[in-house]
């Protein structure tokens, strides 16, 4: 028999009704069959059977906290965005993850990071979905499946498959700035402290004059940049596959709260049309040089989610929140982000997720969505429609009826950007190998690639890959294609 005990709350069923045990099922007789009328254990049964809902397609391993953020910086003259006004703080929500693997899968994985966050504004919720690099494999939206499915598991045997990946890439060349970062030091991040976060996309701000910029933004981690080597987090991923997630965890719940400080580069409106790259080609960056950092606030989290599940798992980040002051860009990418994020949301979660405690707007929604699995807010309308002469709401035109804007026309096409005067497939990646990294970090990009190329790549994907990177830098490729060949 259970003892009640009188340290702690009783257990009571979903409906708080109190239990009579937490051990035994109502049989008849101890050695007798259980009843079906035990509501209680039928209800513990079917909860369990329900208790995942599908872990997202891509960054399915992550960790995430609360926080906030912090202006230090007046940037007002190129928004008006409420959450960067001068000495304004906001409350926010972050989650960090891996691309590729699992919810089970280890921290340490070589993958880009995921640096997905959530401003709590006063003129509702601005995400910032981004990573830890700031460019990305492909330009087009279109290409996106394919990509993920050559890093994902192959249909036939469930493995994941290194011949696959570089299958793609190669046959891609737009990838290649971006699996030089994935290659180097930056692929296994020491812990999520240790990284930055990128918009990696191109953003609008507009100010309070109406006047319109481009932006990307970069979260610059103040614990300093540091990062794994292949062998160490080789290692950790049979003894800590949970490292990362433990690592933010206990820094917050021992009180040393990380922060990132966030800075932007602004490009004047009308520099975009002849700048010398594609300032919306998501695998380009602008140069520092062209476009210096400017500082704009701090964010600093302090606080562990009470629940995993509730908090994380259920986080629902959307490229397509964004507030007055915020806007779109033409990337392809950016584009498609901005269907795809909701629709994802809509089936893994359901469609009231925007209820749920981590998306749920800290300011009044008076939307005319209704109903659904699910729904618990009462819809604050007059009347189910727009417009009714019932109470409204109505949107305010006169304050927010200005879209975020740039011109266009032509003919309805399938093609790539038009190129500006430097772009290229691999010439930012070759700046990178040549200019950013050192000797040791140089000897350690080689050492990754064809440790990775090593494993499982055949002809002739493997002759394309040494090609690719010869034409990112003709010595990197020679040393890759001396590694792979044996020469
Ligand atoms: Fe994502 N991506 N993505 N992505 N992405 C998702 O949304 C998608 C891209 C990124 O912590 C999914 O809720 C498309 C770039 C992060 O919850 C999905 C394209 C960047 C996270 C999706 C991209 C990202 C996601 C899967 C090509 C960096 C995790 C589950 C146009 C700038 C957010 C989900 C979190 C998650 C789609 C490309 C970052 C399926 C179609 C580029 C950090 O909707």
């Amino acid at each position: 028999m259970s003892q009640a005990s009188p340290k702690y709350p009783r257990t009571t069923t979903n409906a708080g009704i109190p239990v009579e045990s937490d051990e035994h099922s109502l049989t008849v007789g101890p050695d007798g069959p259980i009843l079906l009328h035990d509501h209680y254990v039928v209800e513990k049964m079917a909860q369990f059977n329900r208790e995942r809902v599908p872990e997202r397609v891509v960054h399915a391993k992550g960790s995430g906290a609360y926080g906030f953020f912090q202006v230090t910086n007046d940037v007002s003259q190129f928004t008006k965005a409420d959450l960067f006004q001068p000495g304004r703080r906001t409350e926010m929500l972050a989650r960090f993850s891996t691309v590729a693997g699992e919810q089970g899968s280890p921290d340490t994985w070589r993958d880009p990071r995921g640096f997905a966050l959530k401003f709590y504004t006063e003129q509702g919720n601005y995400d910032l979905v981004g990573n830890n690099t700031p460019v990305f494999f492909v330009r087009d939206t279109i290409k996106f499946q394919d990509f993920i499915r050559s890093q994902k598991r192959r249909p036939d045997n469930g493995l994941r498959d290194n011949d696959m990946q570089w299958d793609f890439w190669t046959l891609s060349p737009e990838s290649a700035h971006q699996v030089t970062w994935l290659m180097g030091d930056r692929g296994i991040p020491k812990t999520y402290r240790h990284m930055n976060g990128y918009s990696s996309h191109t953003y609008m701000w507009i100010n309070a004059g109406g006047e319109r910029f481009w932006v990307k933004y970069h979260m610059k981690t103040d614990q300093g940049i540091d990062f794994l080597t292949q062998s160490e987090a080789d290692e950790l991923a049979g003894t800590d596959g949970d490292l990362h997630r433990r690592d933010l965890y206990d820094s917050i719940a021992t009180g040393s709260a990380p922060s990132w400080t966030m800075h932007v580069q602004v490009m004047p409106f009308e520099d975009a049309a002849d700048y010398r790259f594609n300032p919306f080609d998501l695998t380009k960056v602008w140069p520092h040089s062209d476009y210096p950092l400017i500082e704009v606030g701090r964010m600093t989290l302090d606080r562990n989610p009470e629940d995993y599940f509730v908090h994380i798992e259920q986080a629902a980040f959307e490229p397509s929140n964004m507030v007055p002051g915020i806007g779109p860009s033409p990337d392809k990418m950016l584009l498609g982000r901005i269907f795809s994020y909701p629709d994802t949301h809509r089936y893994r979660i359901g469609p009231n997720y925007m209820q749920l405690p981590p998306n749920r707007p800290q300011v009044q929604v008076n939307s005319y969505a209704k109903d659904g699995p699910m729904r618990f807010e009462p819809a604050r309308v007059g009347a189910p429609y727009a417009p009714n002469s019932y109470g409204g709401p109505a949107a305010d035109t006169a304050h927010f009826g200005e879209p975020a804007s740039w011109h266009t026309a032509g003919e309805l096409v399938r093609e790539a950007y038009a190129p500006h005067r430097e772009d290229d497939d691999f010439g930012q990646a070759g700046t990178m190998v040549r200019q950013v990294l050192d000797d040791a970090a140089r000897d350690r990009l080689v050492s990754n690639i064809s440790g990775h190329l090593k494993a499982g790549v055949s002809r002739p994907v493997l002759d394309r890959a040494v090609q690719y990177w010869r034409s990112v830098d003709k010595e990197l490729g020679d040393r890759v294609g001396r590694e792979v060949n044996g020469g």
